[in-house]
């Protein structure tokens, strides 16, 4: 029979404050006397570690036991933040924790921000991976996450008289106690070398160098410790250390060299968010991960089942974008050359597996690598792509499709990696409604004709416990009074709020606990930004990677007619408002980086402006990553999310902000659509063009030069910006920004400037009126329960990967 985990929460604050002591000697070697916080809060999280290990055996015992179908996701990035308090919370013992660490003299809070983010990731696509882990484990499905463990993960940004300036990220300086190192589970990966004759035949591949990947697992606990699933990252080791001829030769250097450049490979994340990386690095590393997670993915199968031809009935691979697209050539390689399959039995076989996401319609962020490159770092597999692509080509022959439908995977000398995930997939799935729709429609039109059934949506979500329960106290604590705990494992729930929009005593509290994480975020942002914060100022928040598509931009050049227009008619009672921008752009990405540069040069002008003192002020707090995301989302009035319509795949910002009672000013974009949808016209700020429309327009010779001059205010703050007005001592600073606006504006901020003014002014009104105003936000937070990762997890469960649940 299986064996249920008996309640992992269940240790008491003296036990805890036991084992904390315990481990404060024996595991950090320190004692109570001498410890800095840094030991106190490794001493903890081991002492909360040890009560996750027993549901994990428990949780892999059951799995094994009832020989349920697993679930791997692999990822370049995962995005996760901070771990103790969310492991804490997951076991239900923040009280315990809180009175444990307060008995030995420890503040439980300033512990707990002593913890570095694990910032392995970029941006959304790195965030929904940890946002899944979270939720696999909470639903309870058989799942396991493949991805690398960077030494370095996402730069820290700071500014440099106002611009970006990056830092290596250091979060393996001090222990990290999460982990448990697994020399034992470690793979040799090949690259380069030659392929002999007959390739796709035993042993064909013989590369020319060789690294180890050594894995490193970290247990992933569910809500309440009722599940607990693996977080696997690849670390990159050399096969020798050291070559003892060289150092006895003296050669010192060149005797660590194998060392260095086998270790290269997981040194760091790559920064770029949205762009193709044409580095030989980065494919390595796609190729490293990946490799050592098919081949982990095959052994585990094979220690149990025979039969290969089961592997579909037992296993779902994901993969998170393109990212680890040659896990189908790498699993076939292995079926055919190592296991002796034929290969298009073997191409069945990965098929049956394989599903890819995609995250992206913008053309430069597709991946396309040189197939001389390829085939010089992976030769056999630009073989088995060819042959891939000669099958796909039969395929559409025999459906009755041209030749020439834009639908190989090789091309113009390059391989088109969606192009081969999507061949190699049982399912593609877009993360909107709307992304979907534009999936099937173009970049991917060709292959849907093709396979009209393969492309399926599954729309993001967000975990409710790092992103309301973790976030939120005033919130939480509110929720609790009002409708009890349940929404934190059924988000839906949170629906029973609905009627409470309409009661004044209930709206009081919910502005209360609104209010209160504003008073929380003030010292933070006074010390940060050098801004003050009053509670009543509307907090207006823009909060994601830079990117021209998510046009900062034009919350730029609307602060900016703002901040004319409060200097015009001072007479007039505007709405006082906090714009707080946050986010790093990728550090090649010259356009990003001076929008940077111009949001510091026009806070430090409206800032320092005594005309709009107590109105208007600007706050760019450096270094965007999760953690700040969690301090300033619970206390946002108006969440941003103002892309180009048709380019923004999803989001999941937005998500996070509308949970936690902000409006939405925003396009019908990605999920901006969904959320409109549900929470209501009436309970958002939509304003734009729509997808067709920006199509319509481009397609029309779109020329901005005409919405400027149609627009005083827009023409006003674009001159301004030319003209050096917020960098007089470089007039010329920003030419780039205007002659691009003036002439060009690819993401059509022009177009939609007048329709982003009137609504923000309609925002203005709106929160004057604060009880129509906080319903809006009640009804918000009531409707925002589909938006949960548990939906969308099990969403993919039934659709995608036909595995099961558990609670
Ligand atoms: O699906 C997660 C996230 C979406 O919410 C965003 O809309 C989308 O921009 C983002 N994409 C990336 C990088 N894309 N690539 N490749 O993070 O994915």
């Amino acid at each position: 029979g299986l064996t249920v985990p008996p309640d992992a929460g269940a240790v008491s604050a003296a036990e805890l404050r036991e084992r904390v002591g315990q481990h404060l000697v024996f595991s950090i070697g320190r004692g109570a006397t001498a410890a800095r916080l840094a030991d106190w809060r490794l001493a903890l999280s081991y002492a909360i570690r040890d009560r996750i290990v027993v549901p994990w055996f428990q949780t892999a015992e059951r799995i094994n036991a009832a020989d349920r179908k697993r679930v791997y996701y692999l990822s370049m990035e995962f995005l996760i933040g901070r771990l103790l308090d969310d492991a804490v919370a997951n076991l239900g013992l923040e009280s315990a924790a809180r009175e444990a660490m307060a008995g030995l003299g420890v503040d439980y809070d300033a512990l707990v921000r002593d913890e570095p983010d694990a910032a392995l990731g970029n941006g959304g696509l790195g965030r929904l991976a940890a946002c899944f882990l979270d939720s696999m484990s909470a639903v309870g499905v058989a799942g396991l996450g493949y991805g690398i463990r960077y030494d370095h993960g996402l730069f820290r940004q700071s500014f440099e008289a106002g611009w970006q300036a990056e830092e290596a990220e250091d979060w393996l300086a001090q222990p990290h106690p999460w982990e448990f190192e697994r020399p034992e589970a470690s793979f040799p990966i090949g690259f380069g070398g030659s392929v002999g004759p007959g390739a796709g035949d035993a042993g064909a591949w013989h590369p020319a160098e060789t690294v180890i990947a050594v894995a490193y697992d970290t247990p992933v606990p569910g809500w309440q410790g009722r599940w607990v699933n693996t977080l696997r990252l690849w670390s990159a080791k050399p096969t020798r250390e050291f070559e003892l001829q060289a150092f006895n030769r003296g050669d010192f250097l060149g005797a660590a060299t194998p060392a260095v450049l086998a270790e290269t490979i997981s040194r760091v994340l790559y920064p770029d968010d949205s762009t193709p990386q044409g580095r030989e690095l980065r494919l390595k590393q796609e190729y490293f991960f990946t490799a050592a997670s098919i081949r982990d993915i095959l052994q585990r199968f094979e220690r149990r089942h025979g039969d290969l031809a089961a592997l579909p009935d037992k296993v779902a691979i994901q993969l998170n974008d393109t990212h680890p697209a040659i896990a189908g050539p790498e699993l076939i390689r292995l079926l055919v050359d190592e296991r002796g399959l034929a290969f298009d039995a073997a191409f069945d076989i990965a098929r049956g597996c394989l599903h890819y996401t995609n995250h992206t319609l913008l053309p430069e962020a597709l991946e396309r690598w040189p197939a001389e490159l390829l085939g010089r770092v992976l030769p056999c597999h630009l073989e088995i792509v060819e042959r891939i692509d000669a099958r796909h080509a039969r395929e559409s022959a025999a459906a009755g499709r041209p030749s020439d439908d834009g639908t190989a995977i090789l091309g113009d000398g390059e391989v088109r990696m969606g192009t081969l995930a999507f061949v190699a997939a049982r399912r593609v799935n877009g993360v909107s409604a709307l992304h979907t729709r534009l999936m099937q429609e173009t970049v991917f039109g060709g292959l849907h004709a093709l396979h009209p059934e393969r492309i399926v949506n599954q729309t993001n979500g967000v975990t409710p416990r790092r992103w309301l329960h973790g976030c939120n106290p005033p919130l939480r604590a509110l929720l609790q009074e009002a409708i009890g705990d349940g929404w934190v494992a059924d988000l839906d729930r949170l629906e029973a709020l609905v009627p409470l929009a309409d009661d004044a005593a209930f709206r009081e509290r919910f502005a209360a606990a609104k209010r209160a994480n504003k008073v929380r975020l003030a010292p933070w942002l006074a010390e940060q930004a050098g801004i003050e914060l009053a509670p009543e100022t509307l907090l207006d928040v823009q909060i994601k990677r830079f990117h021209e598509y998510k046009r900062q931009l034009l919350n730029l050049l609307e602060t900016v007619a703002l901040w004319n227009a409060m200097r015009q008619a001072p007479e007039v009672d505007w709405t006082p408002r906090v714009k707080v921008f946050g986010g790093k752009a990728a550090p090649g990405y010259r356009m990003a980086k001076l929008i940077i540069k111009l949001i510091n040069d026009v806070a430090r002008t409206v800032n320092d402006d005594p005309a709009v003192r107590g109105r208007l002020q600007v706050a760019f707090p450096p270094n965007y990553n999760v953690s700040m995301a969690e301090r300033l989302i619970p206390a946002a009035d108006l969440s941003e999310q103002i892309s180009t319509a048709g380019l923004e795949a999803s989001g999941t910002g937005n998500m996070k902000l509308a949970l936690n009672g902000a409006l939405t000013v925003g396009t019908l974009d990605g999920a901006n659509v969904e959320i409109r949808d549900r929470v209501g016209e009436e309970n958002i700020f939509i304003f734009g063009l729509t997808a067709e429309e920006v199509a319509r327009r481009r397609a029309e010779g779109y020329a901005p030069a005409a919405c400027i001059a149609a627009s005083p205010r827009l023409a006003e703050a674009v001159e301004q910006i030319a003209s050096g007005r917020f960098s007089p001592d470089e007039p010329e600073r920003f030419r780039a920004i205007v002659e691009d606006l003036r002439g060009h504006d690819r993401f059509l901020v022009c177009a939609d400037f007048e329709a982003y003014w009137q609504r923000q002014r309609a925002i203005d009104a709106a929160w004057r009126d604060r009880a129509a105003w906080t319903r809006s936000a009640v009804l918000n937070v009531a409707r925002c329960g589909w938006f949960s990762s548990d939906r969308a997890i099990r969403g993919y469960a039934k659709e995608i990967w036909n595995a099961e649940t558990e609670f």
